[in-house]
């Protein structure tokens, strides 16, 4: 792969060359936005998601990044601001986080399922650590991170990628500045030199291309954070950022229009949800009667194995679903929802 370099000769912006190299644009490799969607729910079989199969999205493209010109600065409300590059990154103590990985969808369309969803390894630094460090200022309440690309979105001009989360959830732990993803390099589409994960959170807010992480004590003011990216709750003016994922389940097998024997097959899936899923219930009558499902384990942040025994009563249409519920009782909706129960229609013969 070659990598063009970002410098002021190469930058589209007007007086490139007086620029300091924490304020130039990288060249956009691919202008406009990318959506690479790979796997279908059927598709789904492996507890690791290959790189290769992993969706893709940017709402701006794809920004060109070199090892060379990359750097990240740490500044706001810290104690000691600090930059770090490739090589300082690379020598801290290396974290892997085993998480399911989700797309929250369009924007645009927030209630409307897509189960853009996957489940991979990431390899970084871990940021509460760093800040750990550095000393969070005592009035910091949010974490803003920034991305490299750049461009048009909702028909304006955009600097950066930019995203928040609270406070609170880098505290928690397992939050990255990730440079791997299952045992490589992050590819280019998903975030070359290094990117934020957080863990159970909504992919939007995982920035790729990372350029600039800032402690704030209020919310980022972007198109992608006050804008975009917050859901209305029902019943009430107030919205809800698009942080955690919610809980959530698709059946792999059998997949839709699939023909199954009337004796005994399993039926099985993934559940998943930002704290876990406690139970999976499965639905073989389009949701008239509801019954237990085995649940396997959690590794980390993972998504979980559910399976569940069938035996058909009866030949013909049946329509299968399955339901996570987590810890504190939250199920999925039928209907009008991201997380909406998925439904796979099948004939028994
Ligand atoms: N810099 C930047 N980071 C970004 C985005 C983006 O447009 N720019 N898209 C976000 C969205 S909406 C998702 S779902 C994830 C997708 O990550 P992936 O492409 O590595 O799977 O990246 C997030 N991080
Ligand atoms: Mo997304």
């Amino acid at each position: 792969m070659v990598f063009v370099m970002y410098d002021g000769a190469r930058s589209s912006q007007p007086g490139g060359e007086e620029m300091s190299s924490m304020t130039q644009k990288p060249v956009m490799a691919i202008d406009g936005m990318v959506r690479e969607i790979k796997l279908k729910p059927a598709q789904m079989t492996s507890q690791l998601t290959p790189a290769n199969d992993l969706f893709v999205l940017a709402h701006m493209g794809v920004p060109e990044t070199t090892v060379e010109n990359w750097s990240l600065s740490i500044g706001g409300r810290v104690e000691t601001p600090i930059e770090l590059d490739y090589a300082q990154l690379r020598a801290r103590p290396k974290r892997v986080v085993e998480t399911v990985h989700q797309c929250a969808g369009s924007p645009m369309n927030p209630t409307v399922p897509t189960r853009r969803v996957a489940n991979v390894r990431w390899a970084g630094v871990d940021l509460a650590e760093l800040f750990g460090e550095l000393g969070i200022s005592a009035d910091a309440s949010h974490l803003w991170a920034f991305g490299l690309d750049h461009g048009e979105f909702a028909g304006e001009a955009q600097d950066s990628y930019l995203k928040d989360i609270p406070l609170g959830r880098l505290e928690e732990g397992d939050v990255l500045i990730a440079y791997e993803l299952n045992g490589a390099p992050l590819p280019q589409k998903h975030g070359f030199p290094a990117r934020l994960v957080v863990p159970g959170y909504f992919g939007t807010n995982s920035v790729k291309w990372l350029s600039r992480l800032e402690l704030a004590d209020h919310r980022a003011d972007s198109v992608f954070t006050t804008r975009f990216y917050n859901d209305a709750i029902p019943g009430s003016d107030a919205t809800r950022p698009v942080w955690e994922i919610f809980p959530e389940s698709v059946i792999v097998a059998p997949g839709p229009d699939m023909r199954v024997a009337a004796s005994e097959s399993e039926i099985w899936g993934w559940a998943w949800s930002a704290s876990g899923v406690g139970q999976v219930d499965v639905s073989t009558d389009g949701g008239a009667s509801w019954r237990r499902a085995e649940l396997g384990p959690r590794r980390q942040r993972s998504w979980q194995r559910f399976s569940y025994r069938w035996t058909p009563s009866a030949a013909g249409q049946h329509t299968l679903m399955s339901r996570a519920t987590n810890a504190d009782g939250n199920t999925q909706p039928m209907d009008g929802a991201r997380n909406a129960v998925y439904a796979v229609d099948v004939t028994v013969t």
